[in-house]
């Protein structure tokens, strides 16, 4: 942990009062310090978080970021109509995937080209790739809170490849008690997403699946693997609007398997299907109350929000809560016409699985058939 309690000291130093985070898998210890060592803000959505550090400037505190090069696109605007307009301080730490040893192909358009999406911008950054690097770190805070800029920095997974040590697990969020949201506290889940994934296979079969991003996907395919299942690599958030445009055009049943932490970066897309009414939708939305795939960071779900209260309140009429694998089979038969939303309670945890061997196109062309043919 070296890299990362260096930069935190940094951070410290340079009077940084606020940081507001979404969690990169590359970034997960430097992650977990800052959560202890700074007053902290868990963000749904990134852009929420050029919102949060704009009123924290505004009260005088000294606010910064830390996200994902792909959480970048999703803050482009806020920042150049909010806190360039207004010429307030901001330091963004962005974890920069694409560039160095990158497994997911999603991330490499974006990540490939930020330095250029920066410039274009007229955003100022440094880029660390080796630990003599690193003081450029302060050098930005010091730049962004005396002249009242964004000040980016991109930092390349290859400086955080050796940090190891335990994070601080789940337990910093609950205290290792079973999470106090109303539905969690009285069903007690014992079961992980894997485990529901095999329990749901056989109601997967045959139907267009829509699978959520990162360790998800690795799961499904290792259980229920077919032609019809669409698997993110990227666009976190978009899994239940995917579904939503596939079931707007087709007769076959689709089923999306959306996460806790995707749900919660894009909740008015709930509100849209629940208008749109498409009778052959139906959204689980496996809850394990963290960011599973990027080491088990807690989200609000962990906490106080629960999805079935949000889902009907954005109209949606059949709504359920499961956690007992017997009883969500026999509420998934029963189902009927939807769209239906299926709040799913897991425990945190994820099987240990490789990398997906199929291309971007592979799924797509996979997936078209399967809808048309
Ligand atoms: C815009 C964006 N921000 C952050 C990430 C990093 N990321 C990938 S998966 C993930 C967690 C998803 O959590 P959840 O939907 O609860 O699913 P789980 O992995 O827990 O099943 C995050 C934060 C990303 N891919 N894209």
């Amino acid at each position: 942990m070296k890299t990362s309690q260096e930069i935190s000291r940094i951070l410290k130093d340079s009077g940084v009062s606020l940081f507001t985070t979404l969690p990169c898998e590359k970034v997960k210890h430097l992650y977990s310090l800052i959560c202890q060592d700074f007053r902290h803000v868990g963000l749904s959505r990134e852009e929420e978080g050029v919102g949060i550090c704009a009123g924290a400037y505004l009260a005088r505190a000294k606010p910064a970021m830390l996200v994902q090069s792909s959480g970048f696109g999703n803050m482009a605007n806020a920042l150049c109509s909010l806190t360039k307009t207004y010429q307030l301080s901001l330091l963004i730490l962005v974890s920069w995937r694409g560039v160095y040893k990158e497994k997911v192909p999603a991330q490499i358009p974006l990540g490939k080209r930020l330095p250029r999406v920066l410039e274009a911008l007229d955003i100022s950054y440094s880029a660390l790739e080796s630990h003599d690097d690193l003081p450029q770190i302060g050098e930005a805070a010091r730049e962004a809170y005396s002249h009242n800029t964004i000040q980016v920095v991109l930092i390349s997974p290859n400086l955080m490849e050796n940090e190891e040590g335990s994070l601080p697990r789940i337990e910093a969020a609950g205290g290792g008690k079973i999470p106090p949201i109303p539905g969690r506290a009285k069903m007690r889940p014992s079961l992980t997403r894997f485990e529901i994934l095999k329990t749901i296979a056989p109601f997967l079969e045959g139907k267009i699946v829509v699978c959520n991003l990162g360790m998800p996907c690795r799961e499904l395919f290792k259980v229920a693997h077919q032609k019809s299942n669409f698997y993110m690599l990227g666009s976190m958030g978009l899994a239940s609007s995917i579904g939503l445009g596939i079931s707007l055009f087709t007769r076959r049943q689709v089923v999306v398997i959306d996460g806790n932490g995707s749900l919660l970066m894009n909740l008015g897309s709930l509100a849209t299907i629940a208008r749109e009414k498409p009778p052959n939708l139906t959204i689980l939305a496996i809850d394990n109350g963290v960011h599973g795939s990027t080491g088990n960071q807690p989200t609000a779900t962990m906490h106080q929000a629960d999805l079935e209260l949000i889902a009907r309140g954005a109209g949606f009429k059949k709504t359920f809560k499961e956690a007992e694998p017997k009883q969500l089979l026999s509420t998934l038969q029963g189902l009927g016409g939807g769209p239906s939303f299926v709040h799913i309670l897991t425990k945190p945890g994820d099987a240990d699985l490789p990398y997906l061997p199929l291309s971007p196109i592979e799924i797509r062309d996979d997936v078209i058939e399967a809808i048309t043919g």
